[in-house]
Protein backbone atom coordinates (compact mmCIF):
# COMPACT_ATOMS: atom_id res chain seq x y z
CA UNK A 1 0.00 0.00 0.00
CA UNK A 2 2.65 2.46 1.03
CA UNK A 3 4.51 2.08 -2.71
CA UNK A 4 1.37 2.10 -4.41
CA UNK A 5 0.58 5.64 -2.67
CA UNK A 6 4.09 6.66 -3.40
CA UNK A 7 3.73 5.92 -6.92
CA UNK A 8 0.37 7.68 -7.22
CA UNK A 9 1.70 10.38 -5.27
CA UNK A 10 4.85 11.00 -7.77
CA UNK A 11 2.49 10.83 -10.81
CA UNK A 12 0.01 13.45 -9.33
CA UNK A 13 2.73 15.48 -8.11
CA UNK A 14 5.44 15.49 -10.58
CA UNK A 15 4.10 17.78 -13.22
CA UNK A 16 3.75 21.01 -12.40
CA UNK A 17 4.99 24.16 -14.80
CA UNK A 18 5.61 28.18 -13.20
CA UNK A 19 5.34 31.26 -15.07
CA UNK A 20 8.44 32.28 -16.79
CA UNK A 21 10.88 35.25 -15.54
CA UNK A 22 9.37 36.74 -18.87
CA UNK A 23 6.04 36.59 -18.10
CA UNK A 24 7.11 38.12 -14.54
CA UNK A 25 8.59 40.92 -15.88
CA UNK A 26 6.26 42.27 -18.51
CA UNK A 27 3.39 41.92 -15.51
CA UNK A 28 5.89 43.98 -13.30
CA UNK A 29 6.16 46.72 -15.75
CA UNK A 30 2.29 47.40 -15.90
CA UNK A 31 0.80 50.06 -14.61
CA UNK A 32 -1.80 48.85 -11.61
CA UNK A 33 -4.96 50.88 -11.95
CA UNK A 34 -6.84 51.92 -8.80
CA UNK A 35 -9.20 49.50 -6.89
CA UNK A 36 -12.08 52.18 -7.84
CA UNK A 37 -10.68 52.18 -11.20
CA UNK A 38 -11.77 48.36 -11.51
CA UNK A 39 -14.73 48.80 -9.38
CA UNK A 40 -12.90 46.37 -7.32
CA UNK A 41 -15.30 47.24 -4.02
CA UNK A 42 -18.18 46.42 -5.74
CA UNK A 43 -20.54 43.54 -4.90
CA UNK A 44 -22.05 43.73 -8.67
CA UNK A 45 -18.33 43.23 -9.90
CA UNK A 46 -18.25 41.74 -13.58
CA UNK A 47 -14.77 40.28 -14.99
CA UNK A 48 -16.35 39.82 -18.32
CA UNK A 49 -14.85 43.10 -20.33
CA UNK A 50 -11.39 42.73 -18.85
CA UNK A 51 -8.00 41.30 -20.65
CA UNK A 52 -5.87 38.45 -18.35
CA UNK A 53 -3.37 41.15 -17.92
CA UNK A 54 -6.31 43.38 -15.93
CA UNK A 55 -7.30 40.43 -13.95
CA UNK A 56 -3.39 40.32 -12.38
CA UNK A 57 -3.05 44.09 -12.17
CA UNK A 58 -6.39 44.16 -10.37
CA UNK A 59 -4.85 41.41 -7.83
CA UNK A 60 -1.74 43.12 -7.26
CA UNK A 61 -4.10 46.35 -6.57
CA UNK A 62 -5.86 44.06 -3.74
CA UNK A 63 -2.34 43.12 -2.64
CA UNK A 64 -1.70 46.83 -2.02
CA UNK A 65 -4.78 48.18 -0.53
CA UNK A 66 -4.54 45.66 1.98
CA UNK A 67 -0.84 46.61 2.56
CA UNK A 68 0.04 43.14 2.76
CA UNK A 69 3.17 44.12 0.12
CA UNK A 70 4.37 46.47 2.41
CA UNK A 71 3.89 44.78 5.60
CA UNK A 72 5.57 40.91 4.80
CA UNK A 73 8.03 42.53 2.59
CA UNK A 74 6.86 40.76 -0.64
CA UNK A 75 9.24 41.09 -3.39
CA UNK A 76 7.17 42.96 -6.55
CA UNK A 77 8.86 40.69 -8.82
CA UNK A 78 7.96 37.73 -6.99
CA UNK A 79 4.26 38.52 -6.68
CA UNK A 80 4.26 39.06 -10.10
CA UNK A 81 5.86 35.39 -11.30
CA UNK A 82 3.90 33.90 -8.78
CA UNK A 83 0.80 35.53 -9.60
CA UNK A 84 1.26 34.62 -13.21
CA UNK A 85 2.33 30.76 -12.11
CA UNK A 86 -1.13 30.36 -10.19
CA UNK A 87 -3.15 31.75 -13.32
CA UNK A 88 -1.26 29.45 -15.68
CA UNK A 89 -2.09 26.96 -13.17
CA UNK A 90 -5.90 26.59 -13.71
CA UNK A 91 -7.06 24.67 -16.98
CA UNK A 92 -9.26 25.72 -19.78
CA UNK A 93 -12.48 24.22 -18.14
CA UNK A 94 -15.50 25.74 -18.55
CA UNK A 95 -16.15 27.24 -15.19
CA UNK A 96 -13.41 26.18 -12.77
CA UNK A 97 -10.64 28.14 -14.68
CA UNK A 98 -8.42 31.51 -13.35
CA UNK A 99 -11.96 33.70 -14.25
CA UNK A 100 -13.57 31.93 -11.34
CA UNK A 101 -10.56 32.32 -8.92
CA UNK A 102 -10.20 35.57 -9.35
CA UNK A 103 -13.67 36.78 -8.77
CA UNK A 104 -13.70 34.78 -5.34
CA UNK A 105 -10.73 36.74 -4.24
CA UNK A 106 -12.33 40.03 -5.75
CA UNK A 107 -15.42 39.10 -3.35
CA UNK A 108 -13.28 38.52 -0.49
CA UNK A 109 -11.78 41.53 -1.06
CA UNK A 110 -15.18 43.73 -1.18
CA UNK A 111 -16.46 41.86 1.72
CA UNK A 112 -13.45 42.40 4.13
CA UNK A 113 -13.01 46.04 3.00
CA UNK A 114 -16.69 46.51 3.02
CA UNK A 115 -16.99 45.14 6.43
CA UNK A 116 -13.55 46.31 8.09
CA UNK A 117 -13.56 42.57 8.80
CA UNK A 118 -9.61 43.24 7.70
CA UNK A 119 -9.77 44.22 11.25
CA UNK A 120 -10.80 41.28 12.92
CA UNK A 121 -8.64 39.13 10.62
CA UNK A 122 -5.18 40.64 11.15
CA UNK A 123 -2.62 40.75 8.44
CA UNK A 124 -1.99 37.33 8.56
CA UNK A 125 -5.58 35.85 8.01
CA UNK A 126 -5.51 38.55 5.42
CA UNK A 127 -2.72 37.53 3.44
CA UNK A 128 -3.82 33.95 4.05
CA UNK A 129 -7.40 34.26 2.84
CA UNK A 130 -6.32 35.70 -0.11
CA UNK A 131 -3.86 34.00 -1.46
CA UNK A 132 -6.30 30.80 -0.64
CA UNK A 133 -9.56 32.51 -2.87
CA UNK A 134 -6.71 32.95 -6.31
CA UNK A 135 -4.85 29.67 -5.47
CA UNK A 136 -8.56 27.19 -3.77
CA UNK A 137 -9.34 25.36 -6.98
CA UNK A 138 -5.97 25.16 -8.67
CA UNK A 139 -5.37 22.53 -11.33
CA UNK A 140 -9.33 21.72 -11.37
CA UNK A 141 -9.70 19.61 -14.29
CA UNK A 142 -13.91 20.30 -14.38
CA UNK A 143 -15.25 17.30 -12.45
CA UNK A 144 -15.89 16.91 -9.16
CA UNK A 145 -14.69 14.60 -6.14
CA UNK A 146 -17.57 11.88 -6.51
CA UNK A 147 -16.06 12.02 -9.63
CA UNK A 148 -12.80 11.29 -8.90
CA UNK A 149 -13.63 7.82 -6.59
CA UNK A 150 -16.34 6.82 -9.45
CA UNK A 151 -13.23 6.96 -11.58
CA UNK A 152 -10.70 5.72 -9.58
CA UNK A 153 -8.83 8.34 -10.34
CA UNK A 154 -5.21 8.62 -9.31
CA UNK A 155 -6.13 11.97 -7.14
CA UNK A 156 -8.73 9.94 -5.51
CA UNK A 157 -6.27 7.21 -4.38
CA UNK A 158 -4.21 9.61 -2.62
CA UNK A 159 -7.06 11.73 -0.51
CA UNK A 160 -10.29 9.83 0.04
CA UNK A 161 -12.50 12.62 0.66
CA UNK A 162 -12.51 16.56 0.44
CA UNK A 163 -10.21 15.06 -2.78
CA UNK A 164 -10.03 17.97 -5.55
CA UNK A 165 -9.44 20.31 -2.52
CA UNK A 166 -6.62 18.59 -0.74
CA UNK A 167 -4.78 18.78 -4.52
CA UNK A 168 -6.13 22.25 -4.95
CA UNK A 169 -3.86 22.62 -1.55
CA UNK A 170 -1.15 20.71 -3.07
CA UNK A 171 -0.41 22.58 -6.38
CA UNK A 172 -1.10 26.00 -4.35
CA UNK A 173 1.75 25.00 -1.82
CA UNK A 174 4.03 23.54 -5.03
CA UNK A 175 4.03 26.98 -6.64
CA UNK A 176 4.71 29.06 -3.20
CA UNK A 177 7.68 26.81 -2.93
CA UNK A 178 9.02 27.07 -6.28
CA UNK A 179 11.94 29.10 -7.41
CA UNK A 180 11.17 32.79 -8.24
CA UNK A 181 7.46 32.57 -6.74
CA UNK A 182 8.80 32.55 -2.86
CA UNK A 183 6.07 35.40 -2.42
CA UNK A 184 6.01 34.49 1.19
CA UNK A 185 10.17 33.65 1.53
CA UNK A 186 10.68 36.91 3.99
CA UNK A 187 7.73 36.32 6.46
CA UNK A 188 9.31 34.81 9.62
CA UNK A 189 8.65 31.19 10.53
CA UNK A 190 6.20 31.68 13.00
CA UNK A 191 4.41 33.89 10.61
CA UNK A 192 5.43 31.40 7.76
CA UNK A 193 3.28 28.55 9.74
CA UNK A 194 0.67 30.69 10.62
CA UNK A 195 0.12 32.10 7.08
CA UNK A 196 -0.21 28.18 5.37
CA UNK A 197 -2.46 27.04 8.39
CA UNK A 198 -5.17 29.37 7.52
CA UNK A 199 -4.77 28.83 4.01
CA UNK A 200 -4.94 24.73 4.02
CA UNK A 201 -8.49 25.34 6.47
CA UNK A 202 -9.62 27.98 3.55
CA UNK A 203 -9.03 25.68 0.76
CA UNK A 204 -10.43 22.74 2.20
CA UNK A 205 -13.43 24.64 3.57
CA UNK A 206 -14.50 25.40 -0.23
CA UNK A 207 -15.50 21.55 -0.07
CA UNK A 208 -19.24 21.82 0.26
CA UNK A 209 -19.52 18.48 2.31
CA UNK A 210 -17.11 20.67 5.08
CA UNK A 211 -19.46 23.77 4.43
CA UNK A 212 -22.66 21.11 5.77
CA UNK A 213 -20.54 20.14 8.53
CA UNK A 214 -19.48 23.43 10.24
CA UNK A 215 -22.46 25.29 9.15
CA UNK A 216 -24.54 24.33 12.24
CA UNK A 217 -21.67 25.64 14.40
CA UNK A 218 -21.41 28.78 12.73
CA UNK A 219 -25.51 29.77 12.86
CA UNK A 220 -24.67 29.01 16.78
CA UNK A 221 -22.38 31.80 16.51
CA UNK A 222 -24.26 33.76 14.79
CA UNK A 223 -27.31 33.50 17.00
CA UNK A 224 -25.06 33.61 20.39
CA UNK A 225 -23.32 36.25 19.18
CA UNK A 226 -19.44 36.49 18.05
CA UNK A 227 -16.35 36.82 19.63
CA UNK A 228 -13.90 37.47 17.68
CA UNK A 229 -11.32 37.05 19.81
CA UNK A 230 -11.76 33.29 19.90
CA UNK A 231 -9.75 31.56 17.49
CA UNK A 232 -12.66 29.10 16.95
CA UNK A 233 -15.25 31.96 15.72
CA UNK A 234 -12.77 33.26 13.60
CA UNK A 235 -12.06 30.22 12.04
CA UNK A 236 -15.73 29.70 11.38
CA UNK A 237 -16.23 33.03 10.13
CA UNK A 238 -12.98 32.45 7.77
CA UNK A 239 -14.58 28.87 6.28
CA UNK A 240 -18.01 30.36 5.83
CA UNK A 241 -16.55 33.69 4.59
CA UNK A 242 -14.72 31.03 1.73
CA UNK A 243 -17.90 29.21 0.62
CA UNK A 244 -19.76 32.90 0.80
CA UNK A 245 -17.11 33.56 -1.94
CA UNK A 246 -16.76 30.79 -3.75
CA UNK A 247 -20.73 30.67 -4.04
CA UNK A 248 -20.81 34.87 -4.53
CA UNK A 249 -22.43 34.50 -8.34
CA UNK A 250 -25.71 33.82 -7.09
CA UNK A 251 -25.46 37.26 -5.25
CA UNK A 252 -25.04 39.00 -8.80
CA UNK A 253 -27.32 40.72 -10.48
CA UNK A 254 -28.95 38.41 -13.00
CA UNK A 255 -27.40 39.05 -15.93
CA UNK A 256 -24.19 37.82 -14.82
CA UNK A 257 -25.95 34.73 -12.45
CA UNK A 258 -27.69 33.31 -15.88
CA UNK A 259 -24.22 33.94 -17.77
CA UNK A 260 -22.04 31.95 -14.86
CA UNK A 261 -25.21 29.70 -13.91
CA UNK A 262 -24.62 28.75 -17.76
CA UNK A 263 -20.95 27.90 -17.13
CA UNK A 264 -21.74 25.48 -14.78
CA UNK A 265 -24.07 23.98 -15.98
CA UNK A 266 -22.29 23.00 -19.13
CA UNK A 267 -19.46 22.15 -16.84
CA UNK A 268 -21.45 19.48 -15.33
CA UNK A 269 -22.98 18.80 -18.16
CA UNK A 270 -19.79 17.53 -19.74
CA UNK A 271 -18.88 15.74 -16.51
CA UNK A 272 -22.08 13.55 -17.59
CA UNK A 273 -20.77 12.99 -20.72
CA UNK A 274 -17.73 11.33 -19.90
CA UNK A 275 -19.79 9.03 -16.95
CA UNK A 276 -21.34 7.99 -19.69
CA UNK A 277 -19.23 7.54 -22.37
CA UNK A 278 -16.09 6.36 -20.08
CA UNK A 279 -17.49 5.07 -17.27
CA UNK A 280 -20.87 3.92 -18.41
CA UNK A 281 -22.66 4.84 -15.69
CA UNK A 282 -25.93 7.32 -16.19
CA UNK A 283 -25.11 10.91 -14.77
CA UNK A 284 -27.12 12.27 -12.20
CA UNK A 285 -29.78 14.70 -13.20
CA UNK A 286 -27.64 17.97 -12.53
CA UNK A 287 -25.00 16.77 -14.91
CA UNK A 288 -27.61 14.67 -17.27
CA UNK A 289 -28.02 17.21 -20.50
CA UNK A 290 -31.58 15.59 -21.11
CA UNK A 291 -32.80 17.14 -18.25
CA UNK A 292 -31.44 20.57 -18.98
CA UNK A 293 -35.13 22.19 -18.83
CA UNK A 294 -34.47 21.38 -14.82
CA UNK A 295 -32.10 24.01 -14.67
CA UNK A 296 -34.00 27.10 -13.18
CA UNK A 297 -35.89 24.59 -10.08
CA UNK A 298 -32.61 23.19 -9.59
CA UNK A 299 -30.96 26.54 -9.03
CA UNK A 300 -33.99 27.24 -6.75
CA UNK A 301 -33.45 24.38 -4.54
CA UNK A 302 -29.68 25.46 -4.74
CA UNK A 303 -30.64 28.84 -3.05
CA UNK A 304 -33.11 27.60 -0.46
CA UNK A 305 -30.99 25.18 0.93
CA UNK A 306 -27.01 26.01 0.44
CA UNK A 307 -27.04 29.55 -0.95
CA UNK A 308 -29.94 31.74 1.43
CA UNK A 309 -29.03 30.54 5.16
CA UNK A 310 -25.25 31.17 4.87
CA UNK A 311 -25.92 34.89 3.20
CA UNK A 312 -28.69 35.65 5.55
CA UNK A 313 -26.18 34.70 8.43
CA UNK A 314 -23.71 37.32 7.28
CA UNK A 315 -25.90 39.83 6.94
CA UNK A 316 -26.72 39.09 10.58
CA UNK A 317 -23.44 40.02 11.34
CA UNK A 318 -22.87 42.84 9.11
CA UNK A 319 -25.59 44.71 7.54
CA UNK A 320 -23.00 45.66 5.23
CA UNK A 321 -23.32 42.71 3.24
CA UNK A 322 -27.69 42.67 2.75
CA UNK A 323 -27.03 43.46 -0.71
CA UNK A 324 -26.05 39.73 -1.24
CA UNK A 325 -29.16 38.50 0.39
CA UNK A 326 -31.33 40.66 -1.53
CA UNK A 327 -29.04 39.90 -4.74
CA UNK A 328 -30.07 36.42 -3.89
CA UNK A 329 -33.67 36.98 -3.54
CA UNK A 330 -34.12 38.33 -6.66
CA UNK A 331 -32.28 35.63 -8.07
CA UNK A 332 -34.19 33.33 -6.64
CA UNK A 333 -37.19 35.31 -8.36
CA UNK A 334 -36.03 34.87 -11.49
CA UNK A 335 -35.12 31.37 -11.84
CA UNK A 336 -38.68 30.78 -10.59
CA UNK A 337 -40.20 33.24 -13.67
CA UNK A 338 -38.12 30.41 -15.86
CA UNK A 339 -39.57 27.49 -14.07
CA UNK A 340 -42.65 28.56 -14.40
CA UNK A 341 -42.26 29.53 -18.15
CA UNK A 342 -40.87 26.04 -18.96
C1 LIG B 1 -25.19 21.10 -4.78
C2 LIG B 1 -24.40 20.06 -4.04
N1 LIG B 1 -24.10 18.95 -4.93
C3 LIG B 1 -23.31 17.96 -4.23
C4 LIG B 1 -25.33 18.34 -5.46
C5 LIG B 1 -26.16 19.39 -6.18
N2 LIG B 1 -26.40 20.49 -5.31
S1 LIG B 1 -27.60 21.52 -5.70
O1 LIG B 1 -28.80 20.74 -5.88
O2 LIG B 1 -27.69 22.53 -4.70
C6 LIG B 1 -27.22 22.26 -7.19
C7 LIG B 1 -26.34 23.34 -7.24
C8 LIG B 1 -27.78 21.79 -8.37
C9 LIG B 1 -27.48 22.41 -9.56
C10 LIG B 1 -26.60 23.48 -9.58
O3 LIG B 1 -26.24 24.12 -10.70
C11 LIG B 1 -26.84 23.75 -11.90
C12 LIG B 1 -26.21 24.60 -12.93
C13 LIG B 1 -26.04 23.96 -8.44
C14 LIG B 1 -25.12 25.08 -8.45
N3 LIG B 1 -23.94 24.95 -7.89
N4 LIG B 1 -25.52 26.23 -9.04
C15 LIG B 1 -24.71 27.32 -9.07
O4 LIG B 1 -25.09 28.37 -9.61
C16 LIG B 1 -23.46 27.20 -8.46
BR1 LIG B 1 -22.32 28.71 -8.43
C17 LIG B 1 -23.11 26.02 -7.89
C18 LIG B 1 -21.78 25.83 -7.27
C19 LIG B 1 -20.96 25.10 -8.28
C20 LIG B 1 -19.71 24.65 -7.79
C21 LIG B 1 -19.84 23.54 -6.80
C22 LIG B 1 -18.86 22.55 -7.17
C23 LIG B 1 -18.65 21.61 -6.07
C24 LIG B 1 -17.91 20.46 -6.62
C25 LIG B 1 -17.61 19.49 -5.57
ZN1 LIG C 1 -14.46 27.53 -6.46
Amino acid sequence: VAIAKQNVTLEVLSYHATASLEDAQKLRSLRVPSAANFRLHDFAFDDINMNDDETLTACIRMFLDLDLVERFHIDYEVLCRWLCSVKKNYRNVTYHNWRHAFNVAQMMFSIITATQWWNIFGEIECLALLIGCLCHDLDHRGTNNSFQIKASSPLAQLYSTSTMEHHHFDQCIMILNSPGNQMLANLSPEEYSRVIRVLEEAILSTDLAVYFRKRGAFFNVVREGPHWALEEHRELLRAMLMTVCDLAAITKPWEIEKRVAELVSSEFFEQGDIEREKLNITPIDIMNREKEDQLPLMQVGFIDSICLPIYEGFAMLSDKLEPLVEGVRENRVKWLEMAAAN
